[in-house]
């Protein structure tokens, strides 16, 4: 049989980058990046290329399952789908008709593909839907709202234009979007320079034109000093100032203290340094491109690094710039009509969110949207504001994704129904009342999705091949769980009803897709004219004192606090991403299992030295009685306050026979980590922990 060429979306980690899959008898044979989509040109990333082994493994959760021992005992018992979706309709119905609709709770991946299993919890009625931002992204997108009222992806990031990147906490080249890495070589071919600010030397780092290796957690003081010279030098975008700011005279008074001396001290970044680092941002303004941040789950401060990240790039002119980050735009912006929302079909529900968000004294300044799933787990334990006695983790890890398992896993005792809709295993997975195995991406259809951009388009995830096992695409679970729960709306069995549904009306037809699996919704990228652009806050302008933030008696910018120095004998825990592995749930991926099988301790090379640590040697690294053993790599290149670890591993499930056992999990190492959050940002500060390390 020839080969025949399929265009869908990757599924390996939350990017979702557009692919080009080959056929052959029935099976995925190879995958590429789509060579249509802007800034892929047919590229991936060694994740993405491992993509069909995936598919292929049989350690992962085969079919519907139901437990029969203890939460966490691994006895399972195989069902049906119409006996597993049977039992989930009845628990869900019990816990509605005793507790309320709002005892449901659910959290996600996040990501385009939410709308039709967001319009299910709305046609339940209840109001805590979350994602799972609490441990990656919150504090940047409250940042953006502080400043700009609209959320983080309100703008771009024009990376392939910009002729200064900056990147604080960011690991651009190997926590990787494919599209971002293109754009950005793209730029460093016509000249564009990187700096990176990080505690150690990232791959980002080594090919920087700037590196400033800085103290852990003092980015704040940093960018503090950033603006105090930018603004003292009078090296700002004056006209951008006047014509957006609200306020520019409190950030000018607040930062005066600020000096790059003053920085340097606590940052251990040369005064000189960062001078001239500003000279070169004021050189290359307005296309200059300073990342606010990504995964920016680590300290209490971390929010105030975000905000003020992006009170420079509107200081610089950036904010709308070409090569900066220019506003972002949705189908309607570019005179399309959008795709039809199933949410829309259901009112929204009009009970208070369990975790207080928009409406609890000292939260209203939160993103209300997702929520703040961290919060809701405590309304599990305690009852109030009410009480939560379902949970549906849908593609989402909470034992892993936030710290000490064992003590999310006590706020959850009170739950009477837990479910896990995943496909691969994971500890929550593990600890569910009921798996319900979703077809790994290549074996599903997901509904459609837009995306949007300077040229925003429709994506579509079609089916690569059958499912190999039991398994059901994400669109198909709800709608059978719909149709017994009695909500005909969603009730649907084909997914060409699903689509068409969501394209009428739009001009564009289910065929639209065949040739490219794109439709694009505009021809050239659209700049938006600032002139007379008003932002979404209740100025309408950039603001640096927000009534958002003080109305929930939260400063807009607090005086700087120094970050605690590690205790003698412990190190800072840091953690990140490495190029083969997405989180905590592609360890058991036999290709990439193969090429990363454990995570190592970055340590800094005198600090080894002193605790007789040689490189390559298997250390012990512990916290309040938890302990892991990992590799130890002894380097100049890391601050000697801190240690770091790429997060995932310490897998112990023993369905897991490649993962388990293998390096050390950084999550275990946070005791009652959930509990410290940022009250700003919202997000868990998981780098607010000291660890040992020993010679094992
Ligand atoms: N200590 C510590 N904690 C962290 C982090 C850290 O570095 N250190 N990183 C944080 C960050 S940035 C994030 S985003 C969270 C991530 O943690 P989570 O939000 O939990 O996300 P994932 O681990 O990507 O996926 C969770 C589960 O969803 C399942 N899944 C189902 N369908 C899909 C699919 O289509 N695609 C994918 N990718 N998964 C699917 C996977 O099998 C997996 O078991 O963890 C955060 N927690
Ligand atoms: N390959 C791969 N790519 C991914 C993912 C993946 O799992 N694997 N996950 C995706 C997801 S969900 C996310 S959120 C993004 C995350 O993207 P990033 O946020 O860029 O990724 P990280 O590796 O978590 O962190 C970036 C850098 O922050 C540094 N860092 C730690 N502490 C500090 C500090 O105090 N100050 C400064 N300045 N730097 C610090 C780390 O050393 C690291 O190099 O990546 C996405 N892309
Ligand atoms: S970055 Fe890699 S793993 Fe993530 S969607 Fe793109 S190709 Fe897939
Ligand atoms: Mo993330």
């Amino acid at each position: 049989m020839a080969k025949e060429k399929v265009y869908s979306i990757c599924g390996m980690c939350s990017v979702r980058c557009p692919i080009e899959a080959e056929v052959e008898n029935g099976r995925c044979v190879y995958i590429q990046g789509n060579p249509h989509a802007a800034g892929i040109a047919g590229a991936l990333c060694p994740r993405g290329a491992a993509g069909v082994a995936l598919t292929e493994d049989d350690e992962r959760p085969q079919h519907p399952m139901i437990r029969e021992g203890e939460r966490g005992e691994g006895k399972w018992r195989k069902v049906s789908w119409d006996e597993a979706l049977d039992y989930v309709a009845a628990k869900l119905n019990k816990v509605r008709a005793e507790y309320g609709d709002r005892a449901v709770l659910f959290s996600d991946r996040g990501g385009p593909f939410r709308d039709f299993h967001r319009a299910f919890l709305r046609a339940i009625g209840t109001p805590n839907y979350n994602n799972h931002d609490a441990a990656c992204a919150r504090n940047v997108q409250n940042a953006a709202l502080s400043v700009f009222g609209f959320g983080r992806k309100g703008v771009a990031y024009d990376l392939k234009n910009t002729k200064h990147l900056v990147v604080q906490t960011r690991n651009i080249f190997e926590a990787v979007n494919v599209a971002e890495v293109n754009n950005t070589l793209d730029a460093v071919a016509n000249g564009a320079k990187i700096s990176c600010i990080d505690i150690r030397a990232s791959v980002t780092a080594a090919k920087a034109d700037n590196f400033y290796m800085i103290r852990p957690g003092t980015d704040y003081a940093f960018n503090l000093a950033v603006i105090h010279e930018l603004i003292n030098a009078k090296l700002y975008d004056r006209a951008f100032v006047e014509k957006h700011f609200n306020d520019f005279q409190v950030l000018v008074d607040f930062v005066q203290p600020y000096t790059p001396e003053w920085a340097e001290e606590e940052t251990g970044i040369p005064a000189e340094r960062l001078r001239d680092f500003c000279r070169q941002l004021a050189e290359a303004a307005p296309a200059v491109l300073w990342h606010p941040g990504w995964m920016t789950a680590r300290y209490s401060d971390s929010f105030y690094m975000s905000r003020t990240a992006y009170l420079i790039n509107a200081l610089l002119g950036s904010i709308g710039a070409k090569g900066g980050l220019p506003i972002m735009n949705k189908p309607g912006d570019v005179g399309r009509k959008g795709l039809n929302s199933f949410m829309n079909l259901f009112p929204k529900p009009e009970e208070k969110r369990v975790d207080g968000v928009g409406w609890m004294d000292g939260r209203t300044h939160f993103d209300a949207g997702p929520g703040l799933v961290n919060l809701s787990y405590d309304a599990i334990e305690t009852g109030e504001p009410y009480p939560i006695k379902a949970y549906i983790a849908h593609r989402h890890d909470p034992l892993m994704a936030f710290p000490d398992r064992d003590d999310v896993k006590r706020k959850w005792a009170n739950l009477d129904l837990l479910v896990a809709v995943t496909f691969t295993w994971s500890d929550t997975a593990w600890f569910a009342d009921v798996v319900l195995p979703i077809s790994p991406y290549l074996e599903r259809d997901s509904i459609l999705a837009t995306k949007n951009g300077l040229k925003p388009s429709f994506i579509r995830r079609a089916r690569v091949m059958e499912p190999r096992f039991d398994t059901k695409a994400i669109w198909e679970i709800y709608a059978m769980l719909a149709k017994k729960m009695g909500i005909e709306k969603l009730a649907y069995d084909k997914v060409e009803d699903v689509w068409n549904f969501q394209l009428d009306g739009t001009g564009v037809s289910i065929e639209d897709f065949q040739a490219t699996g794109l439709v694009s919704l505009a021809d050239e990228a659209l700049y938006r004219d600032m002139d007379g652009f008003t932002f979404k806050t209740e100025s309408g302008k950039i603001e640096v004192h927000s009534p958002r933030l003080e109305k929930s008696g939260l400063p807009s910018l607090p005086p700087y606090q120094s970050p605690e120095r590690p205790p003698k004998g412990r190190y800072r825990i840091t953690f990140g991403r490495c190029a083969l592995h997405t989180q905590g749930h592609t360890v058991n991926n036999p290709l990439l299992f193969e090429r990363m099988p454990e995570n190592t301790l970055w340590i800094n090379a005198d600090e080894a030295q002193k605790l007789g640590i040689e490189d390559g040697e298997y250390v012990e690294v512990g916290n309040n009685g938890h302990k892991g053993r990992i590799k130890a790599f002894v380097t100049p290149f890391i601050h000697p306050e801190c240690v770091f670890m790429i997060h995932g591993f310490g897998h112990d499930l023993p369905c897991e026979s490649r993962a388990k056992g293998k390096g050390a999990a950084d999550n275990l190492l946070m005791p009652k980590g959930i509990a410290k959050y940022d009250k700003a940002g919202g997000a868990v500060s998981m780098q607010e922990h000291f660890i040992e390390v020993r010679k094992a």
